[in-house]
């Protein structure tokens, strides 16, 4: 079978909880057979899960609540102190209906409104607060952003939709995202920050966006950064270079435009504070910005 990728977030979720002691149980309405192969190419997640546990184990799969209720007791915990994180509708209408607490996490984008019976629904695994359950924080986060392994993209700036300057007073200079649609599906969508190089000018802070930019509820997914400095022109078709080197939140909607934009502030200094750091500095002088 196949190596399937492993989500964003889902390595770093598994480890942190495992190193704390938390118990876990990996409970699928695939085959236990079939999860036993896909488990394989994971090396040590096997390891991590004290209970596993598949739809042939029990009488009835998702959206009963059979499977869950199975793991709880072969963990020896009662279901209600226990926590289900599903990609799945029936996923979640299964843990709830096994009485525990449940995150979503919509494996398929802008469907956030058929997950309304789980407990909250985030855009990615980078987005869990394991302290928000009663279980141990993270410790990775620096100063409010996220390191993550950094992704290197480049090509010319096209045209958006010209709203960023004009109606938010924040220029950004998209990317084609259909030229990067395979590592924008790897990617969970929403606000990174790394270093831009324009070959011809220099190399300078960015703080950008990914997504579908809720508050305008685009129909196409953007790749949008601004660059943190004082252009006195503008630079389309130029090629930009992107190194990507951490997260800080997912995308939003908002209220109000004003609030859309002073939020885009703050990103804007977190990412500038962060990108002193020696850890996201030293990208700076990654010849990929300037070749
Ligand atoms: P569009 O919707 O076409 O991207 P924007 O209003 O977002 O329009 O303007 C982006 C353009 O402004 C970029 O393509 C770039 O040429 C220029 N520009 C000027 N200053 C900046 C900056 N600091 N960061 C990003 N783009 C800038
Ligand atoms: N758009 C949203 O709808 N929600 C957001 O949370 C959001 N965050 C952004 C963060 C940054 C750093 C930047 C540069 C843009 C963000 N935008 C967001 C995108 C903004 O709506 C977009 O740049 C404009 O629509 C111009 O195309
Ligand atoms: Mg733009």
């Amino acid at each position: 079978m196949d190596k399937i990728k492993s989500l964003p977030g889902a390595s770093r979720l598994i480890r942190h909880l495992k190193c704390h002691g938390v118990p876990m149980a990996l409970a699928s309405n695939s085959s236990r057979a079939n999860i036993e192969s896909k488990i394989a190419h994971h090396k040590g997640w096997k390891e991590c899960f004290s209970v596993i546990i598949g739809r042939d184990e029990v009488a009835k799969g998702k959206p009963a609540p059979d499977i869950f209720l199975e793991a709880a007791k072969r963990l020896n915990k009662d279901p209600a102190d226990c926590l289900v994180i599903e990609d799945s509708v029936p996923g979640v209408m299964a843990g709830k209906a096994a009485g525990t607490k449940v995150i979503a996490v919509p494996s398929v984008p802008k469907q956030t409104h058929l997950y309304t019976s789980a407990d909250e629904v985030i855009n990615s695994l980078l987005d869990i607060r394991p302290e928000e359950w009663g279980l141990p924080p993270f410790q990775d986060w620096i100063e409010n952003t996220l390191p993550i392994d950094p992704w290197h993209i480049g090509g010319p700036v096209i045209k958006g939709f010209g709203r960023g300057s004009k109606v938010l007073g924040i220029p950004t200079a998209n990317l084609s995202a259909k030229d990067y649609a395979s590592e924008l599906v790897e990617h969970p969508s929403g606000v990174y920050f790394g270093w831009a190089g324009l070959p011809t000018r220099g190399v300078y802070k960015m703080v950008m966006s990914i997504g579908w930019n809720p508050f305008f509820d685009n129909k196409e997914k953007t790749i949008e950064p601004w660059l943190l400095h004082d252009f006195t022109e503008d630079f389309y078709g130029e090629e930009l270079r992107l190194i990507i080197v951490g997260y800080i939140r997912p995308e939003a909607n908002f209220t109000s435009l004003e609030s859309l934009v002073a939020k885009i502030h703050e990103d804007r200094e977190v990412a500038e504070r962060a990108l002193d750091l020696p850890s996201y500095a030293k990208f700076k002088g990654d010849p990929y910005l300037t070749k």
